[in-house]
Order: C-alpha cells, then structure tokens, then sequence
C-alpha cells in the first residue's frame, strides 16, 4: 500500500513539474512575443510620423500655414539641443538626404496684397537663413535643384520689395538652393529685357554652377506655394493664371511673366534675342525659339498657377516696340546668330546685398 502511494505521489510530483514548466514556457513564448509586438508597434507610428510628414502637401488645405512653422521650429530645437562640438563636427561630413520631391513645408495657397507697405529691414528679419547677395540652401536636405532667379529691373524699388518680401519665403519653403539676381539696366536708353535675361543667365553662372533659371518680372508674385519655382522636363511657363488676364491664360503661345528653363533648354534655343528694345515680343520670339527646338510649354493647373500683378503704369522709355511683329515673324532665321552666342554688355557694378544681388549693366542701345 505504502509503495502503491509513493509510486502515484511520484507520478502526481512529476506530472506538476511537467505542468510548471509548461506553464513557464507558455508565459516566455507570451513574453517573447508581447515584447516584439511592442517593438514593432512603436517602430510603425515612427513611420506613419514622418510618412504623414511627407503627405502634408497633398493635405494642404488642412494644414494652416502656422504647423508649417511650427514643424521647423521643432526641427531646429532639436538640432539646438545637441552639445556644440556634436554639431560641429557632424556638419562638414555629414552626407544630407535628397529634399523630397514635393517639400513637406508648403502651405498651398497665399494671401496676397500690395496695400501694407514692407520695408527692406522687416524681410530682412523675416528671413534670417538668408545668405549675403540672395542666397539660400536648406539645411536638412540636399536641393533638388540650383536655381537661379533673373529679374529684369529698372527703377521699380517699390515693386521689388514686395517681390522680395513674398517670394523669400516661399522659395525657402520649396527647398530650393537658389541665389536672387536683379539685373538693372544702367542709363536711360530704351529697355531691353530680353538682353537683360541673358546678361542674368551669364552672370548667375559665373558664380555658383546654378542648373536652373527661372526669369521673372519683378511685378509678379505667386498666390500658391506649390508654383514651384524649378525647372521641368520642358520649358515652364509658371505665370499661368494672372489677376490682370482675368486669371486666365490670354492665348496658348504666352510664355511671358515668370518662366524657366533648365540650361540645357536655354542653351538649345542660343539663349534669348537681344535686339528687342521696348515693350513686347521678346516673350513670343523665346516661345517661336522653343517651338522650332520641338520643345512644348509644361505648366501648372490654373489654380497652381494663380498670380498677382502689381498696377502699375508704362514705364518711360519702355514704349510698345512697333518692331516687334515683324521680328518674331522671322524668329526661325535669326536666332542662330543672335542670341547667347552674340550677347555684348559692359558690367557697370555688382552689390552684393542682403536680400539680392543687383547686377547693374550697360546693354547698349539700338
Ligand atoms: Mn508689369
């Protein structure tokens, strides 16, 4: 009886252990696995973080511009955060990222308004990323692109500040690495600023290896910050929808107001005519150039591409150039011999100031 006990206390005994130790492996295979599942939970919302930081611009409307803001402002805590030296050092070797190929600080459309006057003092607080002469490149990531942006200019103070005050910050938040070059006809002969998109091209150029160029009037600013101001597979035109046409394209064939062109583009029509003295022409003479290359117009939509002229009346010597029809009439001909490969100008000064560079030139008469 008694060794009839003990043979089924030893049975019971290990029948436990065995229970236990099934117990023990069922609780760490549940252990195991919690924690992974923990692991990866916490590795998905990192990732649907900085994925819905790369969406925001297709959610633009939700997005007020003032998240936009505060995102940077995060961004550069951080960064602050890190001891010095850390900084330091990181900076001259660290290999940046490529921007992403829509920037995730746009904001969409802009109000946009020329009653508030701005003073060159305030925008320059505004934008305190600015480098000497106009210059600017993000500090997360690598550009997409170098851009150079050639105005025009004569005697137009007024209408620049607002360019400047607008256009500043929008190109910060399209991530560009560009450079603003104000390109001001010296003296008081006819204008020409078809010549002086090309004295702005060749001078940009002697100065950083710039691989885009947008040409803008100086009168012209963007309402959507999704107008990236970049160059495309084609010629761009980016002033598609303008207050002063209604908000409408006033014929296809229109390539004036803001444009760009990559230098590939630009080389393969020789640049831009240079005998355009006064007002027009010069814009469809550039478009019957592309056109003859084979080349099309790439544009934003209608909504994109909204933008705000500043009124203003004819400026003195920039009379409509009674010439004009008669020049693009016979585009095809003469753009091989006249263009980048003909231009002549004299440099009278270069300023290199805080929010531009002003590119004063002599480009000759008729
Ligand atoms: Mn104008």
């Amino acid at each position: 009886m008694a060794a009839d006990s003990t043979v089924n206390f030893n049975l019971l005994h290990r029948t436990c252990k065995l229970v236990v130790l099934l117990c023990f492996l069922h609780i760490s295979v549940t252990v195991v696995f919690y924690v992974r599942s923990l692991d990866i939970r916490f590795a998905f919302v990192q990732n649907q973080q900085s994925h819905s930081n790369v969406t925001q611009p297709n959610q633009v409307r939700q997005f007020s511009s003032s998240t936009g803001a505060k995102e940077v402002q995060r961004e550069e805590q951080r960064d602050e955060q890190k001891p010095p030296e850390e900084r330091r050092v990181e900076e001259p070797q660290k290999k940046l990222q490529k921007c992403p190929e829509t920037s995730p600080l746009l904001v969409g459309p802009l109000r946009v308004e020329f009653n508030t006057p701005v003073s060159l003092e305030q925008i320059k607080k505004d934008n305190p990323n600015l480098q000497s002469g106009g210059r600017y490149r993000p500090k997360d990531c690598e550009a997409l692109q170098k851009v150079a942006i050639i105005i025009p200019f004569r005697n137009r103070d007024e209408h620049l500040k607002y360019w400047l005050y607008y256009l500043h910050p929008i190109l910060q938040r399209q991530q560009l690495d560009y450079g603003v070059y104000v390109i001001n006809q010296d003296g008081e002969e006819i204008f020409n600023r078809a010549k002086l998109l090309n004295v702005g091209y060749t001078e940009a150029l002697k100065e950083y290896d710039y691989e885009c160029f947008v040409f803008s009037d100086v009168d012209l600013i963007p309402m959507d910050d999704r107008n990236t101001y970049r160059c495309f597979s084609q010629p761009r035109h980016l002033s598609v929808s303008m207050d002063k046409f209604g908000f409408r394209l006033p014929y296809n064939q229109y390539f004036g107001g803001v444009s760009s062109m990559s230098k590939e583009q630009y080389l393969k029509i020789n640049g831009f005519p240079n005998n355009y003295w006064g007002w027009g022409g010069e814009d469809d003479d550039i478009y019957n150039r592309l056109a003859s290359k084979g080349m099309s117009i790439s544009r934003p939509s209608g909504e994109t591409g909204k933008c705000r002229m500043i009124r203003h009346d004819r400026d003195k010597k920039n009379d409509p150039n009674p010439q004009r029809f008669d020049r693009i009439a016979h585009t095809r001909e003469t753009m091989y011999k006249d263009g980048i490969n003909s231009l002549s100008y004299r440099v009278v000064r270069v300023d290199k100031l805080d929010l531009f560079t002003k590119i004063t030139v002599d480009v000759g008469k008729p």
